[in-house]
């Protein structure tokens, strides 16, 4: 079995790099344990009372991993300030100020779904920041479009924990041993199938959607295959990891567009819509905000919204208009 950072090291990762990646499997690590005591003793299920600077209501384990990373990364050395999900502001670590790199990250991703034992994940950026090592970090280093992302990954806390991610030469997919609580290499240089049969959306906005995103999510359900059986089948968990896991492995395509709700999209670029475009260029697929390739934006603001579509190439295709 291939550990982790023996797979680093013989990828030729850089030591500063591999040391944010040992401070990711320590922190979540730390959070897989509290997620599988869910429901014993201190409980950490439900709302913590308090509201993200984007108005949503934090739960106990959004600030409890929020609160892991942060000491991870701080205590490792190479990251010099951070910007995560359930942070107002980008956070600079003076006490390793001369870290070479930034990150960007959404602690626990589908929230909503903490109480119901259902998937959930962590999702992180990382970026080579922009001004010199020792001075203040400026915007120029959190706002970067995705492009220019060094490694990309996230945690899925589910019937295992994985961790898959890219240093830009391939997707790779590794599994949490329990007994060691040392990951191992599961499936090296993953490829999203070119097609896939997942479509998968939030359909109660559909009213919301513009005309080509209707008559796409119409496509899915008349579209028959050779054997006239129905050619797609709906699957959505509502953790983008998850959602996004499903589809890297079986083929599909996941879908947040703007809503009434939600009028930029409800994703966030820097902590979800990046990482998991990087992932999915890394493995044969893409990112869109529906007119633009994600990787391609050039963000204005750290806690920036936009639509998001990502997945099997043949079906960004046909969900961009390509039909
Ligand atoms: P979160 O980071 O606050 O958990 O929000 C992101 C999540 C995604 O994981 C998921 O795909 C989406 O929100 C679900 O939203 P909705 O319930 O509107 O379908
Ligand atoms: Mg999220």
């Amino acid at each position: 079995m291939t550990s982790l950072s023996s797979f680093l090291n013989s990828e030729n990762v850089s030591p500063n790099l591999a040391s944010i990646f040992e401070a990711i499997h320590k922190a979540s690590v730390t959070v897989q344990n509290e997620v599988s005591r869910a429901g014993l003793g201190a409980d950490i299920f439900g709302a913590k009372g308090s509201e993200n600077i984007q108005g949503e209501q934090q739960q106990k384990l959004d600030v409890y991993a929020d609160e892991c990373f942060i000491r991870e990364f701080r205590l490792c050395g190479s990251v010099a300030g951070m910007a995560s999900e359930e942070q107002d502001h980008a956070l600079q670590f003076d006490e390793s100020l001369t870290g070479e790199y930034v990150v960007m990250i959404d602690p626990l991703d589908g929230s909503s779904n903490i109480d119901v034992n259902v998937a959930i994940g962590t999702i992180f950026a990382i970026y080579k920041r922009l001004t010199p090592a020792g001075e203040n970090l400026s915007d120029k280093d959190f706002l970067q479009a995705g492009i220019h992302q060094v490694a990309s990954g996230y945690v899925t806390y589910s019937v295992s924990t994985q961790l898959v991610f890219s240093t830009g030469n391939g997707t790779h997919m590794f599994t949490l041993n329990p007994e060691d609580r040392d990951y191992y290499l599961y499936k090296k240089s993953v490829s999203f199938p070119e097609d896939g049969k997942v479509y998968s959306i939030n359909e109660v906005n559909l009213d919301d959607f513009n005309p080509e995103l209707k008559a796409y999510a119409q496509h899915c359900k008349d579209k028959r295959g050779e054997n006239g059986k129905r050619k797609y089948t709906g699957r959505y968990i509502g953790s983008l990891v998850a959602d996004f896991h499903r589809n890297l492995l079986k083929g599909g395509i996941y879908v947040y567009p703007a809503t009434t709700d939600s009028p930029k999209g409800k994703l966030r670029l820097l902590y979800e819509c990046n990482p998991m475009s990087f992932l999915a260029k890394n493995a044969g697929g893409r990112g869109s905000d529906g007119l633009q390739d994600i990787l391609e934006i050039k963000p204005t603001e750290l806690h920036q919204r936009c639509p998001f579509y990502v997945g099997s190439p043949i079906m960004m295709d046909e969900a961009l208009g390509n039909l």
